[in-house]
């Protein structure tokens, strides 16, 4: 982040059972682990955790995923964890805000510069707070982040847009989070919370007037055959997270826990490498098929977003002098 940005800017803790009882392998057998999600299953975080992590754990767990949303609403995953009816998830800054409000700082726009500049910042120790009250309030251990990409505006209005004034009293969908609909203000929309699930047809019939995602998921959701233009804001170079319950994650043995780690942090890496490659290729698709592929008065959007960030109810839960820290990270 560069100009503004460098002002300082439940339930269960860890299971008891890890601390009392010696964890071993036995323990872990047969282990299921059911992860439920709204990504589609031919996402990329999707195919990564289907093709690398399941197999690279399947000695000692069942690695079981729903996709689309079909065994928990999308944003109610993280409870479902905590109470112990969920074991993995893929979250999200936005959602662990709403436990956790420290994490909004994850939500703003214009933070994080790229997909390298994330991972390096999950991997730095200036995430070590965060995580560890993410794993004592809510129970829940984020083993790795998983890049879903630059989050584009995606219309099927025809207007050009070009700074956020452009996008006065346009009906944006945004998922349905405090921190995410301040985004869409942020932008200069009119932002409509909405499931992931709902988008398509919100699209097709006119309830919402755009979305934004990364390209590649604006591919894979097929959202182009219902809408006329992407505009390049790159506004948020957005970042999920694979969670597992903590008190399954303190039952493995120190050797699972390893060979989940790993397998984690593969199929993260081979996800984030196919949506860069992605995100590099779809422009010329999406052109292909007809649409306006343009990029905006990206600055323009950056200093307002920035600004508003700043100002907002959320900045004042920022950890002091984080935003320098994230911005120091290279
Ligand atoms: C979305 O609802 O727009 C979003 O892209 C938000 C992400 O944080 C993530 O939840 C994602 O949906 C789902 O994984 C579906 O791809």
């Amino acid at each position: 982040m560069s100009t503004i940005f460098n002002r300082r800017i439940f339930l269960g803790a860890a299971s008891a059972l890890a601390l009392g009882l010696t964890a071993t392998a036995a323990s872990a057998q047969g282990l299921k682990l059911t992860l439920s999600s709204p990504a589609t299953p031919t996402d990329q975080r999707a195919v990564a955790l289907t093709e690398i992590f399941g197999p690279a754990v399947k000695d000692f767990a069942s690695f079981q995923p729903h996709w689309n949303a079909t065994l928990f609403k999308q944003g109610t995953e993280l409870e479902a964890i905590a109470r112990g009816n969920l074991d993995m998830s893929i979250t999200s800054p936005q959602e662990l805000a709403t436990l956790i409000p420290g994490w909004s700082i994850f939500t703003a726009g214009y933070l994080l510069r790229d997909a390298d500049h994330q991972k390096k910042v999950f991997a730095d120790p200036l995430m070590n707070d965060l995580k560890k009250q993410t794993e004592d309030k809510l129970g829940v251990k984020l083993l790795t982040v998983m890049y879903l990409g630059r989050r584009q505006v995606n219309l099927r209005t025809e207007k050009e847009i070009k700074t956020p004034a452009d996008l006065a009293g346009v009906k944006l969908r945004m998922p349905g989070t405090e921190a995410w609909l301040f985004l869409g203000t942020a932008l200069g929309a009119n932002p409509l919370p909405l499931a992931f699930t709902e988008i398509y047809t919100a699209l097709q019939t006119g309830a919402i007037d755009g979305q934004d995602n990364p390209l590649p998921t604006v591919r894979d959701s097929k959202f182009f055959e219902v809408t006329k233009q992407i505009v390049l804001t790159s506004h948020l170079v957005d970042q999920n997270y694979l969670a597992i319950s903590k008190k399954i994650w303190d039952k493995l043995t120190p050797q699972q826990q390893a060979v989940m780690q790993k397998a984690a942090d593969d199929a993260a890496e081979s996800g984030r490498k196919k949506q860069l490659a992605l995100e590099a290729e779809l422009e010329g698709f999406f052109k292909e098929k007809g649409l306006k592929v343009y990029t905006p008065d990206v600055e323009a959007f950056r200093k307002k977003v920035q600004a508003d960030y700043l100002a907002s109810k959320f900045a004042k839960d920022w950890p002091a002098g984080m935003v320098e820290k994230i911005n120091a990270v290279k």
